[in-house]
């Protein structure tokens, strides 16, 4: 087999929103979708229908270039494109003429059948972040990946492929930045300066196009605001489910979910989710219950509304093979299921036994089986866990024969997940009339966070796998993925009650915060550790429910600019060495002004890098400098956790669920400082979409330290918020004994933190506090 390489120009020609140049043995399409995002696609098959299961958005209809004896530059405000045309070379410059990323002269795009990769100028300083669920460092210079949805049960910290794809990474070299999106659902492949000794990093896929688009925007919440512009962005989640999730596979009997629940209650440890793994269906049928074990699904589910938990259960794509079960007659009949070439149905065997998988690729298909979620959400279910889509069978080696209609399976098996997550949520959201469901899933790929929320699979009771679960946290946020989280405890094996405790600690700063545990292990619910292990856990739940506003608020960041809630520190101090070291990656902030570093169960003391600034360790308000390591006191009862100086904060009392209205105060904590600092503070209903037609209330809170001024701005939207009065907690401004707020004098109180309450119920207008 010859390897093909890009030859001269032949050809230029603008068509409607696109450059084509063509040459052998491939055209090019260029695409200007932003000022800071450019689009190269590199296809042998120009005549195919352009499709994205990633992207949402349209190109420009019209753009700059301009044609040189030797090359074509086309340019935006931000960024140009130089392209060469002897032979055809890309290199993509910002508008000063800094190169950000280029082709690799010798090489540049290449085929060796159907396998097209990309080979990369690789800068000598250059670090690379991203691929989202990937294990290995927080810079993957030297690391190599493959993209193929895989069910990693048993997965050890080195083990590549996991279960998700996410062929998107951020380049950052010489003080710039640019991030890369292959758009390409085969199988994969990633090389960063691993296996070249260094000479260039690669990049490629076993078919289709070279198909990319380049992000020029220089900070990292830039290119991931552009990046999920162009993908998407999530939905506001049901509030309870950013509240405690218990889970386990499996609760058996319906009495035991109850039980479970009801010593939530008892024991006054905040929860609000319920899960139901495989063993609540009837011989693990899709859509059914087991009728000895969960015989009356509703009136299990009415009693755990009374009790203020909603329920998540698990559905699997695989449809068993049984004459008489409702979704195998429908699927036989209409034929919604995969098949071989020649027509034939085709089997894998998963939990029911001989299964056919639904083709989520279809748009029939996909609203069959969202109507099928009546099953569940009759009796009340209002959370939907997409597991096993990779798709996974028994033997995890599907052969390349299945089909989705005409498309061969290795063609789209990395989208399989996301579209079954994208029928899930589509079709619950239609049934749930208005209701926000909470979806789940194993698999995905770019732009699922449009439907789901994710989860990194089977990870395992020990210290290493608890900080690989961080930055898989960390890098699927670098991804567009910003409601994630890991099995809290590990899914295999047991976890020593320090583990336990620990990892409980760091789930509680987790965007999705789930205790799971696998079938063969002993229960993990927080009262299973003694009582001493038990109050810590309580204390981190706790914890969790107080942050509840600042978390709600976080999501809502995320909503409108894909920030995510868990980010790795190389969002925010980018050129800073420190952040990538080994000991210091796995460190994060926990929305705008947290920064968390987990600690390893068996250790007592940790050193935490902290950047740039001043920080006050959350649980002493002791100050520190930053640009330095610390070494500090790490008991299993005080995770190292800093705030940044001039952070905001807003927190509530303890409540035992997010159904409990609470006290009504709003407890707002200001960190003092010397640099200015905003935060949006943002509420709804937690539970419908009224707020896309503005029932929210959203609240800018400003601190600006040279004024001694923090100011709470006129409040946006017509919902009232649930809160009535206002605490104010200050902490670091030890000469402050009293405050104006709008003109009147006010006393402080003077506890941990320096504390001042007022009525804020109905102040519609501007609030400024002078200190
Ligand atoms: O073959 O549903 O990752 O969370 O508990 C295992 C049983 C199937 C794998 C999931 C795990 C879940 C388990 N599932």
């Amino acid at each position: 087999m010859q390897t093909e390489f890009l030859g001269d120009i032949q050809s230029i020609e603008k068509q409607n929103g696109k450059l084509v140049i063509k040459t052998a043995p491939a055209e090019a399409h260029i695409y200007i979708y932003s000022p800071t995002i450019i689009r190269v696609n590199i296809t042998k098959n120009a005549s195919a229908v352009d499709h994205s299961f990633a992207v949402i958005q349209q190109p420009a209809d019209n753009f700059e270039y301009r044609e040189l004896s030797d090359r074509i530059e086309v340019s935006t405000a931000a960024l140009k494109l130089i392209i060469s045309k002897s032979p055809l070379r890309f290199s993509l410059y910002t508008a000063e003429g800094k190169l950000l990323s280029a082709d690799e002269k010798r090489f540049g795009t290449t085929w060796r059948g159907s396998q097209v990769i990309s080979y990369r100028k690789l800068f000598p300083d250059e670090r690379f972040i991203g691929l989202g669920e990937k294990v290995g460092n927080l810079d993957r210079r030297g690391s190599s990946y493959t993209n193929w949805n895989t069910d990693a049960a048993e997965h050890g910290i080195d083990t590549d492929p996991l279960y998700k794809t996410f062929p998107f990474y951020i380049g950052i070299h010489s003080g710039l930045m640019y991030g890369l999106f292959m758009d390409n659902t085969h199988k994969s492949y990633f090389d960063f300066g691993a296996t070249t000794d260094n000479e260039m990093s690669w990049f490629g896929a076993d078919g289709g196009d070279m198909n990319y688009y380049l992000f020029g925007a220089q900070s990292i919440a830039e290119i991931l605001e552009d990046y999920t512009w162009l993908t998407g962005r999530m939905e506001m989640p049901p509030l309870w489910s950013l509240g405690y999730q218990q889970c386990r596979w499996s609760y058996m009997r319906a009495d035991e979910v109850l039980d479970i629940a009801q010593t939530f209650r008892d024991k006054k440890i905040p929860a609000d989710v319920m899960y139901c793994d495989i063993d609540y269906m009837d011989g693990y049928k899709i859509f059914t219950w087991d009728p000895k074990t969960f015989p009356k699904p509703k009136r299990m589910i009415d009693k755990l509304k009374a009790m203020d938990f909603h329920l998540v259960t698990i559905v699997d794509p695989g449809i068993k093979i049984e004459k008489g079960y409702k979704q195998y007659d429908e699927g036989i009949k209409k034929n919604y299921f995969a098949t071989y070439p020649n027509g034939d149905n085709f089997i894998g065997e998963v939990w029911p036994g001989r299964c056919h998988f639904p083709d989520f690729f279809r748009q029939d298909v996909r609203e069959w089986w969202g109507t099928a979620f009546k099953a569940l959400t009759n009796p009340g279910v209002e959370g939907f866990w997409n597991d096993m889509n990779e798709p996974a069978a028994w033997g995890q080696n599907i052969p390349s024969l299945m089909q989705f209609g005409d498309i061969p399976m290795p063609e789209v098996r990395n989208a399989y997940g996301m579209q079954m997550a994208r029928a899930t949520y589509d079709g619950a959201k239609k049934i749930l009339k208005g209701k926000r469901p909470f979806v789940l899933t194993r698999a995905a790929y770019c732009g699922t966070q449009r439907y789901s929320s994710v989860w990194t699979g089977d990870n395992s009771a020990y210290d290493a796998h608890m900080l690989l679960g961080q930055r898989l946290v960390n890098s699927l946020g670098l991804t567009g993925m910003a409601f994630t989280g890991v099995d809290i405890g590990g899914f295999s094996g047991d976890p020593t009650p320090e583990l336990m405790v620990r990892w409980n600690s760091l789930g509680a700063y987790t965007p999705m915060f789930r205790n799971h545990a696998r079938i063969d292990t002993p229960h993990r619910e927080p009262w299973r550790w003694g009582a001493k292990n038990e109050a810590i856990i309580k204390k981190d739940i706790e914890h969790r429910y107080q942050l509840l506003p600042y978390i709600y608020s976080g999501f809502y960041t995320a909503s409108q600019t894909g920030l995510p809630l868990s980010r790795t520190l190389a969002i925010d101090y980018t050129f800073d060495d420190n952040v990538y070291k080994t000991k210091y990656q796995n460190q994060f902030l926990f929305g705008d002004s947290i920064l968390v570093a987990p600690v390893i169960s068996t250790e007592t003391k940790a050193d935490v890098y902290l950047p740039k600034g001043e920080w006050y360790r959350l649980s002493s308000d002791k100050q520190f400098d930053g640009e330095q390591v610390v070494n500090v006191p790490a008991p299993l009862t005080d995770l190292p956790v800093f705030i940044k100086a001039s952070a905001i904060i807003p927190m509530q009392s303890i409540i035992q669920s997010t159904a409990e209205a609470g006290d009504g105060i709003l407890q707002l904590h200001i960190w003092n400082g010397t640099q200015a600092n905003g935060f949006i503070y943002y509420e709804d209903d937690g539970s419908t979409y009224d707020y896309q037609n503005g029932q929210y209330y959203k609240r800018a809170i400003r601190f600006y330290p040279a004024q001694k001024l923090i100011n709470l701005d006129i409040p946006e939207g017509t919902f009232n918020s649930k809160f009535t009065q206002l605490n104010l907690m200050l902490h670091g401004f030890d000469n402050v004994n009293s405050l104006t707020i709008n003109n009147t004098e006010v006393k402080l109180n003077t506890r941990s933190a320096k504390t001042s309450s007022f009525v804020f119920n109905n102040i519609k207008d501007e609030i400024n506090i002078r200190y």
